[in-house]
């Protein structure tokens, strides 16, 4: 008889050494306890309140009960391997207004909380701003206020001498994009405003309390890291016609250059200003805030999930972008082509070249620090069996993801580490608990946590430094 010779097991592709592999989540999606020990209230509590605003009516206010199960949370990554935690700060948790006082049994939380990881051996990437902004601030003009970025930046400081001499990782925002545009021009996130000029002053006023809190981060008395965390997406255009090219540069302007270029080059890009024109004159822009805003970066967040791919129209199509509100103002004759590609279960095309070109492209066009993969996952409709959760879809999706670094980091790409998205199942914004991105399942009636298939593979892959 012949033998058949084995099919030879594929190399492993290893990451460099000291790769960091954690996962990350954020404060309102998990904390719960959102009126404990004097939180006060966010945004996200008020636009949960607003009828129609969150898809199954629900809100932050048990989500994974984390405020009080943080212990066992943390036992769980330390138990998958991982080293790195990337959580947020509540801010209203911290400074229940926004200003002023501080809540002492706020801060005592996060003390707890980092001291618990330090004793588990995981390192905290600690994210100031995760979109839950003290809805005292809002009532005074949120992010259209210029004063809301320096009172960021106090309370940066203030947490940063309370709790600097443990964490050395900050990044100040988390996706400025959504906070502006899902914020103030879509409405689909907190505050829920539709009003595209205001979206483009609290962009503005955004990436200033990032730089002046930078700025503050490191000024502080002890040596700090500092970041913030951009999402970002590969557009491209459905044909070579100028209708086309011209809509995938308005829409890679507004999603990824308008943060790229002040953050990493000190400018906003000419071609999306003369694009934004129509609202907005851009005078709120003061001299030396760019200066501000492209403050020296230790690190660049990165996060990534999906790519747009375009088309121009001559106009509006109806049930396209024009027909309601669009984060991507200016651009209700853009359509988003469908490619026939498989999606997660929030609909997103999964592409990760995607991930590879969008990395290499920051490589190319920026004098860019290294950077970390803060967010990359994917929703799926999971199944409990037997008490486990079979998720091929998310280990497909994140294998597919961690090639895509590997080939962006042979491709010169200065990659340091990668956080999954999400630790746990967790509170998706307006889709409510109807997302599931979680390694590690939650049952939200009982708060059992199950490490899925996806969980095990990923410590697997983490342990190794190398994916198979
Ligand atoms: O859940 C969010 C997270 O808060 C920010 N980045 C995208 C994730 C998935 O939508």
């Amino acid at each position: 008889m012949t033998s058949v010779p084995e099919t030879p097991a594929a190399p492993a592709r290893a990451f460099p050494d000291g790769f960091v592999w954690g996962a990350a989540t954020a404060a309102f999606q998990i904390e719960g306890a959102t009126t404990e020990d004097g939180r006060g209230p966010s945004i996200w509590d008020t636009l949960c309140a607003r009828p129609g605003a969150i898809l199954d009516g629900s809100d932050g206010s048990v989500a994974c009960d984390h405020y009080h199960r943080w212990e066992s949370d943390l036992d769980l990554l330390a138990s998958l391997g991982l080293t790195a935690y990337r959580f947020s700060l509540a801010w209203p948790r911290v400074m229940p207004t926004g200003r002023g006082a501080i809540n002492e049994a706020g801060l005592a939380f996060y003390d707890r909380l980092v001291d618990g990881m330090l004793e588990r051996g995981i390192t905290p990437y600690a994210t100031l701003y995760h979109w839950d902004l003290p809805q005292a601030l809002e009532d005074d003009g949120g992010w259209r206020n210029r004063d809301t970025a320096y009172r960021f930046a106090d309370y940066a400081a203030i947490t940063q001498f309370r709790l600097g001499d443990r964490v050395r990782h900050w990044a100040t925002l988390n996706e400025p994009w959504c906070s502006a545009f899902l914020g103030h021009a879509s409405g689909e996130h907190a505050p829920g405003r539709t009003d595209p000029a205001e979206a483009v002053v609290a962009s503005h006023h955004l990436l200033l309390g990032h730089g002046l809190a930078a700025q503050a981060l490191h000024g502080g008395r002890r040596p700090a890291q500092v970041g913030i965390v951009i999402n970002l997406y590969d557009v491209t255009p459905a044909s070579d016609s100028p209708a086309d090219l011209d809509a995938a540069r308005r829409v890679d302007g507004l999603q990824n250059r308008w943060y790229l270029d002040p953050v990493l080059a000190g400018s906003y890009p000419e071609d999306v200003v003369a694009d934004v024109a129509a609202y907005s004159d851009m005078s709120f822009v003061r001299d030396g805030d760019l200066e501000t805003i492209s403050t020296r970066l230790d690190w660049l967040g990165v996060n990534y999930y999906s790519s747009f791919h375009v088309r121009g129209l001559d106009a509006p199509a109806p049930g396209q972008p024009g027909a309601r509100p669009t984060p991507w103002i200016g651009t209700e004759d853009v359509e988003v082509v469908d490619r026939g590609l498989k999606k997660t279960a929030m609909g997103w095309d999964i592409v990760p070249e995607g991930l590879r070109k969008t990395l290499v492209r920051i490589a190319r066009d920026y004098d860019a620090p290294p950077i970390l993969i803060t967010e990359n996952g994917s929703a799926w409709e999971d199944e409990v069996v037997d008490g486990e959760v079979h998720d091929p879809d998310r280990i497909e999706y994140l294998d597919q993801h961690l090639g895509a670094i590997a080939d962006a980091i042979a491709d010169g790409a200065d990659v340091r580490g990668y956080f999954a998205w999400s630790l746990l199942d967790n509170f998706e914004w307006a889709w409510g608990y109807e997302r599931r991105f979680g390694i590690v399942r939650v049952d939200y009636d009982t708060q059992e946590r199950t490490v899925k298939d996806s969980g095990r593979h990923y410590a697997a892959i983490a342990a190794a430094n190398a994916l198979r």
